[in-house]
């Protein structure tokens, strides 16, 4: 957003490393609780959620707000992105699960997901790529998410239908394709989310690990692709993965 914006330097980032303990000052700053990101204002206050911090952000940043103005399409845009808390957790839930006998309820679900996304802009725009006609906030939205969501293409085969999925699919392949989607890319997404893929969050490890994948040292550019099995050993080791 603050691409599009032309506001990049707005924003000052810090990235975190999540599988260290916190630094102290930040964990003071946050209140106690971990889960990034997080927006500190200049004086000190601090914002929360993903979510938040964007609207928060396109209503302070640049000349004018990325949402739709027209009360009508502003409606429209606020109803996809009501599909957005589903489609994440439907996204994580199958990346995380060890379960070989549920992953058909969570392929199931995330396709009821995308299903959901497939009506409605089939019926806001049936004809378009985008939402309306240029990457807008609900893209700014969504783009990250199927960014992430490599990593089921990577781990669990996980491909949309031909059919019922046209036009989801198409916004998919639209929103990646968009000069400001190009900050990450599938390497990185598969190498670093290796560990989630074994069913470990922010940086739990397996036993026998020392180094989770979702590290920034060694650099995931320096790193071999790891193996793309999930569901049980054989598992990678700290050297396989190119962590030490
Ligand atoms: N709903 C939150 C999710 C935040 C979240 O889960 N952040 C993860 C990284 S993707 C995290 O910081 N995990 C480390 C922790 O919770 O300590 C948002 O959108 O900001």
């Amino acid at each position: 957003m603050l691409a599009m914006k032309g506001m990049a330097e707005a924003v000052d980032f810090n990235v975190v490393d999540i599988t260290k303990p916190r630094d102290p000052a930040l964990l003071a700053k946050m209140k106690g609780t971990t889960a990034l990101p997080a927006l500190e204002l200049p004086d000190g206050r601090i914002l929360k959620e993903s979510l938040i911090i964007l609207e928060y952000l396109d209503l302070t940043i640049g000349t004018a707000s990325i949402r739709q103005p027209d009360p009508w399409r502003r409606a429209l845009e606020a109803s996809l992105l009501r599909h957005e808390p589903a489609f994440t957790a439907a996204g994580y839930g199958m990346i995380l699960n060890q379960d070989r006998d549920k992953r058909a309820d969570f392929s199931e679900r995330l396709m009821a997901a995308y299903r959901g996304l497939d009506q409605d802009l089939n019926d806001i725009n049936p004809s378009g790529d985008f939402l309306f006609e240029s990457f807008g906030f609900a893209e700014v939205v969504f783009t990250p998410l199927f960014q992430r969501f490599w990593f089921l293409d990577y781990y669990e085969d996980f491909i949309l239908p031909d059919r019922g999925f046209g036009r989801v699919q198409r916004w998919k392949d639209a929103c990646l394709k968009a000069p400001m989607a190009q900050q990450v890319c599938f390497e990185e997404i598969a190498k670093l989310y290796y560990d989630y893929a074994q069913g470990l969050g922010t940086g739990g490890l397996l036993p026998g690990r020392k180094v989770s994948s979702l590290v920034f040292e060694p650099n995931w550019q320096t790193r071999p692709m790891p193996p793309r099995h999930k569901y049980g050993p054989p598992y990678a080791s700290d050297e396989d993965l190119g962590l030490l």
